[in-house]
């Protein structure tokens, strides 16, 4: 009948007005009614968590209006399944999304609270290492903006990444607990339950005339219960699902035991089943290895999946029609063990044949490649995935056969080919290949920047691209405007509509139209001044943290990101070290003044990767207490790097570092972020760098160094790094100070074996790579001295960077993965 809203309903949240008052009024409800607590009396925790509550509220309606339109229309449904959900903070996202943030705020100081003050009390969702689960992120965030129905299936772990503390400048990781005053997104979803099984054995029952039927009878099970948040798009245009698994016991306590006087025993399972999701593992580009890990990956899998096929056959008859109402995204090999839990599911379980069940599992999962690195390439020791999943181990057999079979009868491979396509590697330890596994299990396999799918197509999937030539394609990374440009650097999202207008909020490719404008002197003032504040900004933390002072005028040259030896952190270093040599030397020249700040995680069991962490503190001691070259050079490096701090240090940063040794970087979203943000990249061009030099012009970014094919000619024939140390007089020196221990007179040896790697063998090209690098500073010194010149620049790559949007990366994989 009427449209209208009857006086005594309570108005829809997305109808109500968001006059200030009136979520003031909704503020204070929530604060008496959900919290129990009067505003008198109320923390600050508790006008968060009313905060939350007052957005999440008016996202709800939305969210099921989304869900009813999916069903409604029947339209495809995505699942990104991903270890790693990268969020960080939600409440500013969210607010922004639905347009509150500014009423928001005026509704707080109508009741005498800094919405900013109690912002920077949420906790980061830290549900991943890096790069990876930071994708898995802006992924989420722009599927709902584009309207892609979707669900991103991963745990909800209890303690997210570790806390990086310094100590004596030596990293120390303390737990994370971001549950500790509870977490007012989530909705659990007791109802949406499913068991999962570990171990024990399979039955085959002999049903005659050749046919049989296998039946997994598992040893132990767990319960996996959803956790939902959801996940709001630009303008709210959609909500889709954030769907978390926990791990609960389906006996909470044996009785029996505990009666008996057992009381630890009776909770020993108990212990168990939660331990599955209680802890992120915390390395990077190195598989964990752990028999607890690939728990949690089929835990989640096995989850997801059962939950995919209940939803499908509420809407579908059968499973036919499966790969045309799902897809299925892999992020990474960590979910691939799904394709043989969807055959184990769709056979064992649902009675499919194994060739119906094979054929349908292919044409629902997608893959995505994030690293090439061998040592990174996950596999599992056969006895261990037997034993834990002896159902599965049969059907990756069966699988196996099939493809070496095709591959040799039909495509004539050898046995070298043979070995190399097998998802069963020989030789020394049998291992199951995760990564063959998911090339063979899916229809499509995609590489994050065009020079990584191009490498994936020439080594580790060389003979598996041959045999499925069009399998492989490229879906270059990017990242969302929305948290790494309107709500990170509010300043210059307002210059910019002011400038432009409003239809770059919508497109980012419209941030062209402030190309003309880095013409214009007047805007490359207030360009500048809004960087200079960002810097202001990014100064005060540092001296509320480590007590350094940081001249904003300085250049702010800035590297964070995990630390690992290929990403060089240590080539940043040695140059800071070479020039502060130079400056000593020669305090006459015209120095640029330059703050070099370092920032990111090294994973527990890596060596090396802590040692540069000591390395760049113990530089940075010497360094800013040296007279000499005060005002000239600082080295800060700033501890627990996670998004919020990115969030900071990325609108702040002049000089974008990123120089990875070329071809191992298999994208950089980094890289992007800075680059959005007005500042300029030193790189290789290695990963998305190549595409992004396409982008802003060649003029726009200092490239140096080797390229991926002259690192992979070089490791192949072998160089001479002493030879080119010694013929580097600024190297050497560098090298010498700090392998004797000027940096560390407490132990002149502690760097020794870091630099006798240099040295030696140097697989990473710092040595190759040392006086490109230097070369280019110095150019980049010179740049900076022509201000005109660099805000120039700065803004070309601000306004040329749209295209790197995650929006346009979902629409590429929606039209040319998907299918929807
Ligand atoms: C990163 N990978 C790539 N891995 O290094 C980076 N690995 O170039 C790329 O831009 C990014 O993925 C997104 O595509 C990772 O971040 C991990 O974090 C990881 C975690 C667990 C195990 C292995």
């Amino acid at each position: 009948m009427m449209n209208r809203v009857s006086s005594n309903e309570i108005p829809a949240p997305a109808l109500r007005s968001t006059e200030p008052s009136q979520l003031a009024t909704e503020l204070l409800e929530r604060l008496k009614y959900r919290i129990g607590k009067d505003p008198k009396v109320a923390k600050p925790h508790d006008w968060l968590t009313a905060a939350i509550l007052v957005a999440r509220d008016r996202i709800t309606d939305k969210w099921m209006d989304s869900t009813r339109r999916t069903y409604a229309t029947g339209a495809k449904r995505v699942y990104y399944l991903s270890l790693e959900f990268l969020i960080g903070r939600l409440m500013r996202d969210a607010m922004t999304n639905i347009g509150i943030m500014d009423e928001m705020r005026e509704a707080f100081t109508s009741l005498g609270v800094d919405l900013d003050v109690i912002a920077e009390l949420e906790p980061d969702a830290a549900l991943g290492n890096g790069g990876l689960g930071r994708l898995a992120a802006c992924f989420i965030e722009s599927m709902a903006t584009t309207d892609v129905p979707a669900y991103g299936y991963g745990i909800r772990y209890v303690h997210g990444l570790f806390r990086q503390q310094m100590a004596d400048g030596w990293q120390v990781e303390l737990p994370e607990t971001w549950l500790a005053h509870g977490n007012p997104w989530e909705f659990e979803r007791r109802e949406s339950s499913y068991e999962i099984g570990f171990g024990g054995a399979v039955e085959t029952l002999d049903l005659g005339e050749n046919q049989q039927r296998f039946v997994w009878k598992p040893a132990e099970r767990v319960i996996a219960t959803a956790y939902d948040t959801p996940a709001v798009g630009w303008r709210a245009k959609r909500v889709n699902t954030l769907r978390l698994w926990a791990a609960y016991p389906i006996d909470p306590i044996l009785l029996d035991a505990f009666n008996a006087g057992d009381h630890i025993g009776a909770l020993r399972e108990s212990n168990k089943a939660e331990s599955l999701t209680r802890v992120l593992y915390p390395a990077d580009a190195t598989p964990a290895g752990q028999e607890l890990r690939l728990r949690q990956e089929f835990f989640f899998s096995s989850a997801s999946l059962q939950d995919i096929l209940r939803r499908h056959l509420q809407q579908y008859p059968d499973f036919t029609s499966l790969p045309d109402a799902v897809a299925i995204q892999l992020n990474d090999t960590h979910p691939a063990v799904s394709v043989a839990e969807l055959v184990r599911l769709l056979t064992d379980v649902h009675g499919l044949e194994f060739d119906a069940a094979w054929d349908i599992a292919r044409k629902t999962f997608a893959y995505t490649n994030h690293t090439l690195l061998p040592e990174a390439l996950e596999s599992w020791a056969v006895p261990l995935f037997e034993r834990l999943l002896p159902r599965h181990m049969q059907i990756v057999y069966a699988i196996n056969a099939k493809i070496l079979l095709e591959a040799r009868r039909d495509r004539g491979y050898d046995d070298q080919r043979i070995r190399n396509i097998s998802l069963i590697e020989e030789g020394g330890e049998r291992r199951v290949r995760m990564g063959n596994l998911a090339f063979v299990g899916s229809h499509s396999v995609n590489g994050v920047s065009a020079l990584h799918t191009e490498l994936m197509k020439e080594t580790v999937f060389a003979d598996l691209h041959r045999l499925y030539p069009t399998r492989i394609n490229n879906k270059t990374n990017g990242i969302t405007p929305r948290r790494w440009l309107m709500q990170c650097n509010p300043g210059l999202f307002n210059l910019i509509r002011e400038s432009i207008g409003v239809a770059f909020e919508d497109d980012a490719e419209r941030l062209k139209a402030l190309d003309v404008f880095a013409g214009d002197a007047a805007f490359r003032e207030r360009f500048a001044a809004i960087k200079r504040e960002n810097k202001v900004k990014l100064a005060h933390l540092v001296q509320a943290r480590l007590g350094v002072r940081l001249d904003p005028d300085a250049m702010f040259d800035i590297q964070i990101k995990r630390i690992h030896e290929y990403k060089r952190q240590l080539l940043n270093i040695i140059e800071a070290v070479a020039l502060y040599d130079q400056i000593r030397s020669r305090p006459e020249l015209d120095w640029v003044p330059r703050v070099k700040l370092f920032a990111g995680k090294a994973a527990p069991s890596y060596h090396n990767a802590k040692l540069i962490i000591k390395l760049a503190n113990d530089v940075a001691r010497v360094i800013n207490n040296d007279p000499a070259v005060r005002g000239l050079l600082k080295v800060v490096f700033v501890p627990n790097y996670n998004v919020s701090l990115a969030e900071v240090m990325v609108p702040a940063a002049d000089l974008s570092e990123q120089i990875s040794t070329a071809g191992m970087e298999a994208s950089g979203t980094g890289n992007m972020k800075f680059a959005l943000n007005g500042a300029l990249t030193i790189g290789t061009l290695d990963g998305a760098n190549v595409e992004m030099r396409d982008h802003v012009g060649a003029d726009n970014i200092v490239i140096f160094g080797m390229t991926a094919g002259e690192v992979a000619r070089v490791r192949a024939e072998g160089h001479n790094p002493r030879a080119i140390i010694e013929s580097s007089p600024e190297l050497s020196q560098a090298l010498l100070a700090i392998s004797s221990g000027v940096f560390s007179p407490d132990d002149r040896d502690r760097f020794a074996g870091l630099i006798d790697g240099l040295y030696n063998h140097d697989w990473f090209m710092v040595a190759a790579d040392f006086d490109a690098y230097a070369q280019a500073q110095r150019n980049v010194d010179r740049l900076w001295n022509d201000k005109v010149s660099w805000n120039t620049k700065a803004i070309h790559n601000t306004a040329r960077m749209g295209w790197f949007s995650s929006d346009r990366t979902i629409r590429q994989y929606a039209t040319e993965i998907w299918g929807v």
